[in-house]
């Protein structure tokens, strides 16, 4: 194969330049560019279209043990992506196809076909597969439907309420007759909640002093389904106002992510003895196996109107960690997606 590089493919992307102390900063983040060789038999050669910024990549920025390994410094980040494939020497893809994989953060990537799966631009746009009908809508359906296993007529108390899961929490509540309380953190969010999203109770976090109170006055029966993004100080709310035999999912705590000291207990955890409490962890990749009925249940909701969805775009790969710090500072609506390009 030839070593000459200017019949290599250029890509740029965006590398982890030093790991951050607290909140991201962009000065953790630098752009490089590679050289890759030419596809071989088997391989795909993949542009990327759409890329997707998540809470979790804060965890893979710090060095240590986790469900995944840590991004290494002068390498690119990684995460959900949707591209074009441009060139194939694999039979199970055709050029033009669009697929979805993981490796986000740069232009063009070259794979297998393992992990890659084909997306079908006609019944969804392309961003969709990354938002709704990908990670985040499915982590909002098997939480809540897995691992909640809510009941109608339960009431459900979303945090990060108007984000890419919680929309998305909220609206399959409502859809399975549940009374939802939403929080989020600002103004229009909470517009968005309580107008196109039509949840019962909505409270902005960041004008009340007394989150236990502003919960209690909202859920005068208890809340029967807490699903936590946020942990910190909403999970200490909500064990206070959860009911007997109440569920906890704990999907995120994104309030903790950018800690520099390890964080406290929730100080009234004692709480789930005597309410027999279950609080359950849980990854969306323990429910790939169902991704079938994930997407017949989302698109029948769709299809119907019971799910709406909002994206928060960013333009270009360069302006990916800013989409990304955003994150931390609330700066999105629904979906934050960065378009490449
Ligand atoms: P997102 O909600 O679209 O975006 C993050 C939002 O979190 C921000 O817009 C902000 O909204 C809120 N936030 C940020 N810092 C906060 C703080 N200190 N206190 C309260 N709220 C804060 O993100 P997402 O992708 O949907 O993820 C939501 C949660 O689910 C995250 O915790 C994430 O780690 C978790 N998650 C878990 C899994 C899993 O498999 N377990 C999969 C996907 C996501 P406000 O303006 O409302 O503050
Ligand atoms: C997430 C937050 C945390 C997430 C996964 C984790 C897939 C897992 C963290 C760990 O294993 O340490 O949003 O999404």
């Amino acid at each position: 194969m030839s070593t000459d590089t200017s019949t290599r493919i250029k890509s740029r992307q965006v590398e982890l330049k030093s790991r951050p102390d607290g909140v991201p900063i962009k000065a953790n983040f630098q752009m490089g560019e590679v050289r890759l060789t030419p596809i071989v038999d088997g391989e795909i050669l993949v542009q990327n279209e759409w890329m997707s910024v998540d809470p979790y990549m804060r965890g893979r920025m710090n060095d240590s043990a986790s469900y995944v390994k840590p991004f290494q410094i002068g390498k690119p980040l990684e995460g959900g992506c949707v591209g074009k494939v441009i060139e194939s020497l694999n039979a199970d893809f055709g050029v033009g196809d669009y697929v979805l994989g993981s490796l986000g953060w740069r232009e063009k990537w070259k794979s297998t076909g393992e992990g890659v799966s084909i997306v079908d631009p006609k019944l969804a746009t392309l961003q969709t597969y990354l938002s709704t009908l990908g990670m985040t809508g499915m982590t909002a359906w098997a939480g809540l439907t897995r691992v909640a296993k809510v009941k109608p007529g339960s009431t459900v108390f979303v945090s990060a309420a108007s984000g890419a899961v919680g929309s998305i929490v909220c609206q399959i509540a409502k859809a399975l007759d549940c009374r939802v309380i939403g929080s989020a953190g600002k103004a229009k969010k909470i517009a968005w909640l309580r107008e196109k999203a039509q949840v019962d109770e909505v409270f902005n976090y960041n004008e009340t002093d007394d989150l236990t109170a502003e919960l209690g006055s909202l859920a005068p029966d208890g809340i029967d389904v807490y699903f936590d993004n946020v942990g910190g100080e909403h999970l200490e709310a909500a064990l206070d106002h959860m009911n007997n035999h109440g569920v906890i999912v704990s999907c995120g705590m994104i309030s903790t992510y950018n800690a520099t000291e390890p964080v406290p207990a929730p100080r009234n955890l004692f709480k789930i003895i005597g309410k027999r409490i279950r609080l359950e962890g849980m990854l969306v990749f323990d429910f790939l196996d169902q991704r079938d009925t994930f997407l017949k249940d989302m698109s029948g909701w769709i299809q119907s109107g019971a799910i709406v969805w909002e994206e928060t775009i960013t333009e270009g790969l360069e302006n990916a960690p800013a989409a990304f710090i955003g994150l931390f500072t609330g700066d999105n609506m629904g979906k934050s997606l960065v378009r490449l390009g």
